[in-house]
């Protein structure tokens, strides 16, 4: 299988990292939603990060239904079985799809929108949905950190650190580390683990 789309897109970095933690084998082809924006249309007219190019030819998107094919080709799972770990592991997952998509609409009003039509309380009010996400998840993680041993590393631990380490880097000083201490110590360490060393951002 192919998985389409560039790794400094959030939504791109969780799949590649997680196809590496549940060992399936991919080719990864990092083309551009923006500047091969053709080439991608090519192969996805939807033109959507990630793409997922399967065996069969089938082409799907969305890193999450993604995960779920790929979670059911067999082998181990990131998604715990036990009902509680599991909701744990959504919400979780869930507010740092919420920080991601909240990060990728400023990006997208400051650096796609010409600068007379941009909206400042459009641009407060995303603003305030992001440090939202991102206060529970310093509560979440302060409290009880996600695993993040090889072997207990759940879809909850992949998602937190990727979309930390994606706004810092998109939205430097927007979401104050210093204010988040326990999210900035969990990133430091996610991004040592071999899966995350593959998948550079
Ligand atoms: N909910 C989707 C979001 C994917 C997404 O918005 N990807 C961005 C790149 S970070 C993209 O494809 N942007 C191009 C566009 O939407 O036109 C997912 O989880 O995959």
């Amino acid at each position: 299988m192919q998985l389409i789309g560039m790794l400094d897109s959030p939504y791109v970095r969780r799949v590649a990292i997680s196809l590496h933690l549940l060992e399936l084998p991919f080719e990864h082809q990092p083309l551009s939603v923006f500047s091969t924006f053709e080439q991608f249309r090519a192969i996805n007219p939807v033109v959507k990060a990630p793409t997922l190019v399967c065996d069969d030819g089938s082409v799907l998107m969305d890193s999450s239904l993604i995960l779920e094919y790929v979670e059911s080709l067999g082998g181990r799972s990131l998604m715990p079985n036990d009902l509680a770990a599991r909701r744990e592991v959504l919400r979780l997952t869930g507010l740092a799809l919420a920080a991601c998509e909240k990060s990728v609409q400023i990006v997208y009003e400051q650096r796609l929108r010409p600068a007379e039509k941009q909206h400042q309380p459009w641009l407060d009010r995303v603003q305030g949905q992001l440090l939202s996400a991102y206060g529970l998840l310093e509560q979440a993680v302060e409290s009880a950190p996600p695993p993040l041993a090889p072997q207990q590393i759940s879809q909850a631990g992949v998602s937190v650190a990727v979309a930390w380490a994606f706004t810092q880097h998109v939205l430097p000083g927007v979401v104050s580390p210093e204010r988040h201490p326990a999210l900035q110590a969990f990133s430091e360490q996610a991004e040592q683990l071999a899966a995350f060393r593959a998948c550079p951002q």
